[in-house]
């Protein structure tokens, strides 16, 4: 029995405003192949996509076709410098 290990990958939406728009984009994302799990925060701005294999360039489409930008946060080396970067 393989164990199929979840992966992580943050995101910085941008264009969101309210719970509609993070419920537009959760549904887009969900439809997007290996996706389990995702977490969005228009107050933030971010998203967390959870799933076994997760197709990057497929979930900013999905983010693009729900009519918000979305771009991969996971540029930096840790958590930290993905935040102070988000915060610029
Ligand atoms: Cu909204």
């Amino acid at each position: 029995m393989s164990s199929t290990e979840a992966t992580s990958i943050e995101y910085e939406v941008d264009g969101m405003s309210c719970s509609h728009c993070e419920a537009a984009i959760r549904e887009g994302v969900l439809s997007t192949a290996g996706v389990k799990e995702v977490k969005v925060s228009a107050e933030t701005g971010r998203m967390r996509v959870t799933g076994s294999v997760i197709d990057e360039a497929a979930v900013i489409a999905a983010v693009r076709n729900a009519g918000y930008d979305a771009k991969s946060a996971a540029t930096s080396c840790c958590g930290h410098c993905a935040d102070a970067q988000g915060k610029g």
